[in-house]
């Protein structure tokens, strides 16, 4: 398997996700201005959409969209999404909340040309969508529970983001998970390896 990612993007989720996993897999880096990868290739040649992450798949093509990489790379390690009874779903609707409400709500961030009150509103609707997960964080390791999950890969990302990019204050609890994530070595070896260490 091959990840092509961007360093700091949302594929950080997937690559801490693959480095959770076990699983063997090789990354590959792609320019999002130019849309070349490392190795020279037009990268809208392996996805078409222009956008990481994409997972290149030993026998079956490529795979896109963090919600479906994430959620294929725990089908093929058998860990990283809780079973039995909701498990899966629970962890399926963390990855819907994070991807749509809380990844598109860091758009004006990363857009060239957003205004001051498009970026104020952003910090309003983010601080509000992350306080979701402040409660539970606070009484539990991880957003699911007790254990890591891929939903925690890509909460990571966000809260990267929001520390990083955007200098957000986040809630005490947020932080607290924050600072147990990045001490993780998943994390740590995959911010090491994007060069973000
Ligand atoms: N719906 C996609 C969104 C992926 C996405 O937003 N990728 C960003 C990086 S975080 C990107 O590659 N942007 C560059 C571009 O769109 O040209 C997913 O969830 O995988």
């Amino acid at each position: 398997m091959k990840l092509y990612y961007s360093p700091g993007a949302c594929s950080l989720a997937d690559h801490i996700a693959l480095i959770e996993s076990g699983l063997a897999f090789e990354t590959e880096q792609v320019d999002l201005k130019s849309k070349t990868t490392a190795s020279s290739k037009d990268y809208t040649t392996i996805n078409p959409k222009g956008y990481v992450p994409a997972l290149a798949l030993d026998d079956s093509g490529v795979l896109t969209e963090n919600i479906a990489i994430l959620s294929y790379i725990a089908d093929k390690a058998g860990k990283l999404m809780p079973i039995g009874d909701l498990g899966r779903f629970r962890t399926l609707e963390a990855l819907a909340y994070i991807s749509t409400e809380l990844h598109k709500g860091f758009k004006p961030f990363f857009m060239p040309g957003s205004s001051e009150e498009e970026k104020s509103a952003a910090k309003e609707t983010l601080t509000k969508r992350l306080s979701l997960f402040e409660q539970a964080l606070a009484s539990q390791q991880f957003v699911l529970g007790d254990g890591f999950t891929v939903a925690d890969c890509y909460l990571f990302v966000m809260l990267f983001w929001a520390k990083t990019k955007v200098g957000l204050d986040i809630a005490p609890s947020l932080s607290a998970y924050y600072d147990r994530l990045v001490a993780r070595d998943s994390v740590a070896k995959a911010l090491a390896d994007e060069g973000l260490g």
